[in-house]
This record gives structure tokens, sequence and C-alpha cells, in this order.
């Protein structure tokens, strides 16, 4: 749900300890989010929110009149009101995606799990930034860039989470059984190569990814995909405007 004529909530003054101790003994917080109409950095954050089941609305959006008040003048921004009303404002995407993982319990449940968890959500990293490129290339160079990205970065990364997916099972997820960040992270970044494929390349994509070629990252994909709260997110309204409005953007 988008909120109408919203104006940005006012974040508390408390000292770092007190906001701590309302953070971390919320029974239940409730959540305001402020970002563009598009998936882009938002994606993450709405679907962790979606897995959560936790109460959000979305802000409506008058960028530059609210840019000067986000702390980094850039978006995305979460705030979250916790059961005893204090307002914290939370910005940074990675860092958002690192805070509703942790209350989610999406973190792995040792040192170990947690690493693994951080090296996969993290090698996203790298792949988006050369997706990016793609993107945001002039249209006559989409075709050239998608090629270099298809042919120097995605086959790497694919193989490097194959083998690990491979090693636990081709199950869906990349600790044991338990959902993690790593597990969203993947799906939405898979689900986003498949959307955003430049016109004539589709048969190269599908020769990349697919349920026969990359049978662990696809399964990932399934699992998280099929999660009742996630499942009945992608159905919502809400997230087909996103959708559209991603396509829109950027021209496909
Ligand atoms: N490091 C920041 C980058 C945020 C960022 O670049 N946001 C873009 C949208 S994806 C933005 O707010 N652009 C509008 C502007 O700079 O005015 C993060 O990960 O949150």
């Amino acid at each position: 749900m988008v909120a109408t004529n919203s104006v940005l909530p006012i974040a508390t003054q408390a000292s770092t300890h007190a906001l701590a101790q309302a953070i971390d003994t919320t029974t239940e917080s409730t959540f305001k989010f402020l970002y563009f109409g598009l998936h882009g950095r938002g994606e993450l954050i709405r679907n962790l929110l979606a897995y959560g089941g936790a109460k959000f609305e979305e802000l409506s959006l008058d960028w530059p009149a609210m840019k000067k008040d986000t702390p980094f003048g850039v978006l995305p921004v979460l705030y979250e009101t916790t059961s005893d009303g204090t307002v914290l404002e939370l910005s940074e995407s990675q860092a958002i995606e690192r805070h509703l993982a942790r209350k989610f319990d999406l973190l792995g449940s040792n040192s170990w799990e947690n690493h693994l968890v951080d090296r996969y959500y993290t090698s996203m990293e790298t792949l988006s930034v050369n997706f990016f490129k793609v993107l945001f290339a002039p249209l006559e160079k989409r075709n050239y860039e998608a090629e270099a990205f298809y042919r120097d970065h995605l086959p790497r990364w694919i193989a490097a989470h194959e083998a690990h997916l491979a090693k636990n099972g081709t199950n869906g997820h990349y600790v044991e059984s338990q959902f993690t960040l790593a597990d969203l992270k993947t799906a939405l970044m898979v689900d986003r190569i498949l959307l955003m494929v430049p016109k004539g390349l589709e048969e190269r994509v599908r020769g990349l990814i697919s349920e026969e070629r990359t049978p662990g990252l696809w399964k990932v994909k399934e699992t998280v995909n099929a999660h009742p709260r996630i499942a009945e997110w992608k159905k919502s309204e809400r997230h087909a405007q996103i959708d559209a409005g991603t396509k829109g953007f950027f021209k496909f």
C-alpha cells in the first residue's frame, strides 16, 4: 500500500543506548518505506518485509522535496517504529537488508553459516555493478554491453554458486535447509536477469540460466518464490506496478 500525501516520519532523538534498547526489545515493529516505484535497491527490502510478514506501508514520494531530509541524499530509507513508539531511521540498502535479515533470522545459526550467507549475498555486488552497465547503457550499445555481461561476468558467478549449491544438495538453499538472506538475494537476481533481456538475446540467456543449465540457482529461485508470503507479495497489484515501472524506466 502506498500512503497519500505522506510526510517523512520524525526519527526519535535519543542516545545510541536507548535506541538500541528499543530496537532489540521490540515485540512488534511497523515499517514505513521510502523508495522509487522501481525494483532497484528497494527490491530485496520489500521482499524481506514480505517474507517476515512485517506490517509496512510505502510512503508516497516527493523526491526533490524529501532528498535533503534523508541521511545520504539517496534512497532507500526505512523507518521502523518499535513497540514502545520509538522511531528509527535506517539507511543504506545493504545495512537495511542485513538488519531485516537479522530480525527475521536469515543470517544462519553460527559464524560459519553466517559467513556463507554473507559470501553468497555479497557476491551479488560485483554481478549487479556489471548488470547495471547493461541497464544504463545507451540503447544502441545495450546488446553489446549485455554480450559482455553474459560472456565475462555471469558464467563465473553461476559456476561458483552452482558448485556450492550442489554441495548443499541442490535443495533450494545455501545453508542446510534454512531460508537465508542469500536465498532471497539470489532469487531476485535470477528473476531480474530473466526479466531484463535485451531484444534478440532471449536464447542466449536461456542457454545460461534455466532449470536444466543451472539446477541449483533455479531451485533457489523456485523455493523462495513459492514461499507463501513471497508468492502473495509477488501476485500483488503493487508488485505488478513496480515490475511495469522498472521495465518502463529501463525501456525493456
Ligand atoms: N549506497 C546507496 C546508494 C543509493 C542510491 O544510489 N540510490 C539511488 C537510487 S537506486 C538514488 O537515490 N538516486 C537519486 C538521487 O541520487 O537523487 C545504497 O545502497 O543505499
